[in-house]
């Protein structure tokens, strides 16, 4: 494997390990404020990020490339609200698309085909999730600083999520 490409390959190692943990955190601070459903919702972002981490490692392990697992940075652990909670997921997402796009963009540069076609995966699944992001984001954003909205927010948290945005 080309090297250069097997070094952005393992940064999006980081950046999915990265996310696993912020959502982690997020997750925890939700649960810490009475936020159940919203805990919820991040324990499983979580998970997700650890997949798409490990799915990575494989794959750079099937090309014979070498993986190096990354020294993480420190997740953000309190907030002061949960729309800044939910700004902070998006901001979150458009970095991730926005690392996945500059891989996309050096396959096509070193012609390697193969990790392009395997990253194809990566960009149906950013597209989804900030739509997600944005989706939870607007609804906050009509709710603003009212309690019993942001109750029912959480409550309904999973079923705002369940309605799939257009592909
Ligand atoms: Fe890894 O899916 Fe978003 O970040």
């Amino acid at each position: 494997m080309d090297k250069q490409i097997e070094k952005l390959l393992n940064d999006q190692v980081k950046f999915e390990a990265d996310a696993s943990m912020q959502y982690l955190a997020m997750a925890s601070w939700a649960d810490e404020n009475g936020y159940n459903g919203i805990a919820d919702f991040f324990y499983k972002q979580s998970e997700e990020e650890r997949l798409h981490m490990t799915k990575l490692v494989k794959f750079i392990n099937e090309r014979s490339g070498k993986v190096l697992i990354p020294q993480l940075d420190k997740p953000k652990s309190d907030y002061s609200s949960i729309n800044e909670l939910f700004e902070a997921f998006l901001a979150s997402e458009m970095f991730v698309t926005q690392q996945v796009n500059h891989v996309i963009h050096e396959c096509l540069q070193h012609k390697d085909y193969n990790v392009h076609n395997f990253m194809q995966w990566y960009v149906t699944e950013q597209l989804e999730e900030e739509a997600t992001a944005r989706t939870l984001l607007d609804k906050l954003n009509i709710i603003g600083s009212d309690k019993s909205g942001h109750y029912l927010f959480d409550r309904d948290i999973n079923q705002i999520t369940a309605v799939t945005p257009e592909e």
